[in-house]
């Protein structure tokens, strides 16, 4: 045996460099005199990827002997992006890796813009999963995350003639060192088929004999915590054939047809749906659903049973997160398992569900509740529908007894929705199954509890709580901006702010230091360069360090109101072009950038993605204008161009319409890194104007309060005449494409302005003026941004984490030796 010590792996310059040049030699097999970026990158990768492996052990070693309970993350999407940048600050062997570099040649950094993103999710949701993960390894929590190894992950943007067009995302093309291919880890899933009553032991039980089964192979993704040797573990699912042969159709002879068939069952891991929008009851997206749940409950089923044989321990054991309905079979699966193979009774059963689920739903949108269609249902999981039938007769039962015979309240909070379509509503499924139902900001959480789920509230007001999200300050200011991490160590004489980030709030005592405004000033415009770079060598635009540089990058939605934004920009064009000469002078100069992807079926956003590329087309060729306006269309915007574009904003907007952003998590990113907030009293928007105060931000818009009022208003008082001015613009065709914009105008015009651009517009042209005016006084921007990084502390994903362990998972820590 050797001793513990001699076992790890050395991360000094010296070692890391000879397990480079081994894995350049034996893993990439190029020779170790002659590889390139790419072959440096994998080599690289493999040698972190050991360090990863070693940790991973020790922890899941730790894990098993100490038993602890554990949570399980389920989610059906995760945004990882990068996976070298984050785990080489994590481990703590950053500088180490560039020296080894150096030495034979190469530059860090060049080598970690070689790795393409991983992204297997949509958006807000999927990135706070990444960052959770992270928060969970960090603060030593026994979690496991638990997803879908798409082999496609969310679409490609590429833009032609300023139309979005999509392309496949086959991120597995050159290999993927993060991964662990576990080919011994694998459970058969099943669907179809029929279910059968059987009498066992004299009591009359329900076998479920399936029509298709698929094997479920586990990958393994390390997920290392930082300052610590706890690693965790992200296991993703893909699809394979199963091992079992049906002999009759190969003896028919058509092999080649039997082959191709069994093939087929890969297609249930193939794609990440690429709409966050609006649910469709697509048979493939259910069979992904099971397909993940049902694999991860045999994994975590089989964890259990490896040193328990009471159901009852369970609870003490287990706790199992539900981010949003996606993977809310999950509650119908264990009560399957438990009845019906682990043959306990009902009650026992239900009694276990209730007390492992917790829900966290991320929308308010009332589109965005998925709802299966029975049909669907029970060709697919015939049992599955017995069992919600089961689960919904009992809660129809309890709830008479509680609210009588309120037909009107029991149709609205039944998990089965009556109609020309019968469905499943899986949201009150996950409310009926789980103790807790979380919001992802305090005001999601009441308008939860007041309006989407008032009668569950009514019924069980325990229940509902919030998490507000949060963001790791590890991958958002750690990794991709060094330089402001370096400048706050330094003045708060301390790193440990990369665990603690309460600690930043220490910087609001230098908020007017002469110097600190002189060392974040360099920081910024170095980080602007930066930015400035990206946007030539992408666009060819030359933009100004001088101007103001305002982001709005996310998803493109209706409700996120990137249309408002456009809509001010041919304002401020106007505005510019009819001005003096020497009027001109006064102007703050503006970069402004647009960046996100539309889901492929969402016609209007694709609308707003080639009106803005039809006006910055104008704009930015407009001799006039030069330097004080131009407008930028990120393509393919991703977590990797978030980390290059949030540290170089000046000012970011996050400007939906009151009451429809659940949380919004974007602006926790840019807060941290110094960037002054546009914005509307909107999801987390709120609280960050607890922290830093309204003086430090720049807000408009009507409350969530005064929405109603303002849809009903007669269209004639909504809108100022600058909006009118503006709509007619694009009507007129000033951009082209009269008749394709008609409908977008037609859209925020008259009575059908329902995200109320009309209304706000007034209000949020004041606001920019505002910015305006604060940009003209450098100093005082300094400080508001001083300002902002030291009031980030709360919007830490370790903040949620550790509200959630302790009020939802009841889970503590469990810390690897190191
Ligand atoms: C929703 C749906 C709904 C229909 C079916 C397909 C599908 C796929 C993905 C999604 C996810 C959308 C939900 C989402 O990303 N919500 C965002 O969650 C963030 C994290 O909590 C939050 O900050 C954002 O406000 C919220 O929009």
């Amino acid at each position: 045996m050797f001793a513990l010590m001699d076992r790890f792996l050395s991360n000094d310059p010296v070692s890391l460099q000879k397990d480079i040049l081994d894995h350049v030699e034996y893993t990439v097999a190029r020779s170790r005199f002659s590889f390139d970026d790419f072959e440096a990158y994998q080599a690289l990768a493999h040698s972190v990827r050991d360090r990863l492996i070693e940790r991973w052990h020790d922890t899941q070693q730790y894990f098993k002997r100490k038993d602890p309970k554990r949570l399980y993350f389920l989610s059906l999407e995760f945004l990882m992006g990068r996976s070298l940048s984050n785990s080489v600050i994590n481990l703590g062997i950053r500088d180490q890796c560039a020296d080894a570099l150096s030495q034979l040649g190469f530059e860090y950094e060049v080598l970690a813009e070689q790795e393409g993103d991983a992204a297997l999710g949509n958006g807000g949701l999927a990135r706070l999963s990444a960052c959770q993960m992270d928060s969970l390894a960090t603060l030593d929590y026994p979690a496991w995350g638990y997803g879908l190894r798409y082999q496609y992950g969310l679409f490609r943007q590429v833009i032609l003639d300023g139309f979005q067009h999509e392309q496949p995302d086959y991120w597995l093309n050159f290999g993927n060192p993060w991964e662990i291919e576990r080919v011994h880890v694998s459970y058969p899933v099943k669907f179809y088929g029929t279910v059968e009553e059987e009498t066992l032991n004299g009591k009359s039980c329900k076998v479920w004999l399936p029509g298709e089964t698929v094997e479920a192979v586990a990958y393994d993704n390390p997920i290392p915590g930082y300052g610590t040797r706890n690693t965790i573990n992200l296991r993703l699912w893909a699809a394979k054939p199963d091992g079992q042969y049906d002999m009759e159709s190969y003896n028919t002879g058509d092999y080649i047809n039997a082959v191709v068939n069994r093939q087929r069952a890969e297609t249930i891991s193939c794609v990440l749906y690429p709409d966050d929008r609006s649910y469709q009851g697509k048979e493939l997206r259910l069979k992904q659903h099971y397909f993940f749940v049902s694999a991860s409950l045999q994994d975590i089923i089989r964890r259990f049973k490896d040193g328990h044989n009471n159901f009852d321990d369970f609870p003490e054991k287990v706790a199992l997160q539900l981010n949003d309905t996606h993977p809310s079979l999950a509650v119908v699966e264990v009560m399957r398992v438990l009845v019906d193979e682990e043959h306990l009774g009902w009650d026992q059963a239900w009694n276990i569900v209730c007390r492992i689920f917790s829900f966290t739903t991320h929308t308010v949108l009332p589109e965005a509740l998925e709802k299966i269609p029975v049909d669907l249902l029970g060709s697919l999981l015939p049992r599955h529908l017995q069992i919600i039938y089961d689960i919904n007769f009992n809660f129809m039962e309890e709830l008479k007894k509680r609210i009588g015979l309120d037909f009107n309240r029991l149709s609205q909070m039944s998990i089965v929705e009556e109609g020309a379509v019968k469905s499943i509503r899986m949201a009150n499924l996950s409310i009926v199954c789980s103790h807790t139902v979380n919001g992802v900001s305090r005001m999601h959480s009441e308008l939860l509890k007041t309006r989407v789920f008032k009668d569950f509230y009514e019924l069980w007001p325990h229940k509902f709580q919030y998490k507000t999200n949060g963001v790791t300050q590890r991958r958002w200011i750690v990794v991709s901006n060094p330089s402001l991490c370096a400048l706050i160590s330094k003045w708060l004489g301390t790193e440990a702010w990369i665990r603690d980030i309460d600690l930043l709030i220490g910087l609001q005592e230098f908020a007017a230091d002469a110097d600190l405004h002189q060392e974040w000033k360099m920081v910024r415009k170095v980080n602007k360069m930066r930015l400035a770079e990206y946007i030539e060598a992408m666009s060819g635009v030359k933009v100004s360090l001088d101007a103001m540089f305002d982001v709005q990058i996310k998803r493109i939605h209706e409700y996120k109101r990137q249309l408002l934004n456009i809509l001010s920009i041919i304002h401020r064009y106007d505005c510019i072009k009819n001005m003096e000469k020497t009027q001109r002078r006064k102007v703050v100069p503006r970069v402004c950038i647009v960046g996100g992807k539309a889901a492929p079926g969402y016609e209007v956003a694709k609308k707003i993605i080639k009106l803005c590329h039809a006006v910055a087309e104008k704009i930015n060729n407009d001799a006039d204008v030069g330097d004080l306006l131009k407008l930028i269309f990120v393509p393919d915007y991703n977590v990797s161009v978030a980390e290059l574009v949030i540290p170089g904003a000046d000012l970011s907007q996050h400007i939906s319409t009151a009451g429809h952003e659940a949380s919004g998590t974007g602006c926790m990113k840019f807060l941290m890194n110094g960037c002054l907030l546009l914005a509307t009293a909107d999801g987390s928007t709120v609280e960050i104007i607890e922290e830093i105060g309204e003086e430090n931000m720049f807000l408009f818009g009507a409350k969530v309060h005064e929405v109603p009022a303002l849809r009903e208003k007669s269209s004639d008082h909504k809108a100022p005449l600058q909006f009118s001015h503006v709509v007619r613009m694009v009507r007129d065709g000033h951009f082209g494409f009269k008749d394709y914009f008609k409908s977008l105008c037609d859209g925020v015009e008259g009575d059908s302005d329902f995200y109320l651009l009309g209304s706000d517009f007034a209000s949020y042209l004041e606001a920019q003026a505002a910015a305006d005016k604060a940009f003209v006084d450098q100093e005082k921007w300094t400080q508001m941004s001083i300002l902002s990084t030291a009031g980030s502390g709360r919007f830490s994903s370790d903040r949620t984490i550790e509200d959630y362990a302790e009020t939802t998972w009841g889970i503590e820590p469990c810390k690897c030796p190191s």
